[in-house]
């Protein structure tokens, strides 16, 4: 398949790897530290998408050697993959990406970056607001970048806020990913004709971005769940996992471009209800404390259940704004959601906790406890959450 090369630049930490793995679903190292972390060219694809995406070390400010290493290296690659017969060797498109959270961008920065990427003169270019996490930053960082490149040789192509990953601010509560998808349509629009993806493609695409982000929000709100529910006294009830429920129900609504609005307040509600004081939840929480044969502190039960019903809430949800998403129920279908929660929430939940509690090892830690969660409810996922 003849594919699209699109560059990634931007200073270093602003967060290109974390975003181009969250495009292409690969896992680069990223980075917190000293030190730039992508340390030389990388190129990430997979079989779905038209487009190559090629990371480079970031730039240090104070580093003009490394803004020309990044953009020499590029260069060689292209040259290396026209000698290796590759007929796509050319740039197609460049996308700076800067950091939504540093409030300044100095002229100087656009000048570095339009000058290294002076080669490629026709290539059109768009800017990345990554780390996009305050809603009230938003437009003024679109304003701050507008204003950053107006009256220059290069003009851009567009101005796209996200944020790559859910970004964990307290114990209950994380900024859903956002603007991802968005994202993926707008390269693919800009990409050369013969190479972008048909519509359908990029929807369907779009559609296992969106499920891979939302699942991800509900691995953090499940390991809240499992810190608060962590106590030593009898678990009271489910209602204290509520602020967590619906700081994750509106993060996965937001992946589902589901509005905020009074028919989506009460479907919301209906979901959380379910999941806390319903008799189904209120049975699962029977069950899992009388469980035979299980040897566990009650502090770790307690924790297994709490992290359990977020889980199911989150799982259960991801199951019916899918389905919203796509068009085949309606967000007025309330008893249809309460039977789906419900379902969810059901026995063969209890079962299989009951099943995944023997892997348990004596003294659980909270990645024990996550990664038992994790079997049941998202078996398919390969990758194990470390301590
Ligand atoms: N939660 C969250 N963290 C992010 C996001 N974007 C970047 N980060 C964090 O910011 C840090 C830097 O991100 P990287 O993706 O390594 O940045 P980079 O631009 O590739 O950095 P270099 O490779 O050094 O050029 C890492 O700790 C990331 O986890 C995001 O959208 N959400
Ligand atoms: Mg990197």
């Amino acid at each position: 398949m003849k594919k699209g090369n699109i560059l990634f630049l931007g200073n270093s930490g602003v967060g290109k790897t974390t975003l181009i793995n969250s495009i292409l679903g690969t896992s680069a190292a990223t980075g917190f530290g000293i030190e730039g972390t992508t340390k030389a060219l990388q190129v990430y694809e997979n079989e779905e998408v038209p487009f190559r995406i090629i990371d480079t070390i970031g730039f240090e400010p104070t580093k003009a050697f490394q803004q020309n290493k990044a953009i020499k290296e590029v260069q060689k690659w292209c040259k290396r993959c026209a000698s290796d017969g590759d007929e796509q060797t050319t740039i197609d498109l460049i996308c700076i990406c800067v950091d939504g959270t540093s409030s300044k961008l100095f002229p100087k920065t656009i000048d570095d970056f339009l000058k290294s990427i002076a080669i490629w003169k026709t290539v059109p270019i768009i800017a990345i607001i990554t780390k996009s996490y305050s809603q009230s930053d938003k437009e003024a960082n679109v304003k701050m970048v507008e204003a950053a490149f107006a009256n220059r040789n290069r003009s851009i192509k567009g101005i796209y806020p996200v944020v790559a990953s859910p970004y964990l601010i307290s114990n209950d509560y994380a900024v859903p990913a956002e603007g991802v998808t968005e994202l993926i349509e707008a390269i693919n629009e800009l990409l050369p004709e013969g190479i972008q993806a048909s519509r359908f493609d990029v929807d369907q695409y779009n559609l296992e971005r969106k499920r891979r982000l939302a699942h991800s929000s509900v691995v953090l709100s499940t390991g809240a769940g499992v810190t608060v529910g962590a106590v030593p006294i009898p678990f009271p009830d489910a209602l204290i996992l509520v602020p967590i429920e619906t700081a994750l129900i509106n993060a996965l609504a937001k992946i589902y471009g589901i509005e905020q609005n009074e028919k989506s307040k009460t479907f919301f509600n209906t979901i959380i209800e379910v999941g806390t004081v319903s008799v189904v939840a209120r049975g699962l929480i029977t069950a899992l404390k009388a469980i035979p044969g299980i040897n566990v502190a009650a502090s770790v039960l307690n924790a297994i259940i709490a992290g359990a019903i977020v889980a199911a809430i989150g799982e259960g949800s991801i199951f019916a704004f899918e389905r919203i998403y796509l068009g085949l129920n309606s967000i007025e279908d309330i008893d249809w959601v309460k039977k789906i929660m419900e379902d969810q929430m059901g026995k063969g939940l209890i079962e299989k906790i009951t099943k995944a509690l023997q892997t348990l090892p004596e003294s659980p830690k909270k990645n024990d406890i996550m990664n038992m969660l994790l079997s049941v409810f998202n078996p398919k996922a390969t990758k194990r959450i470390e301590e």
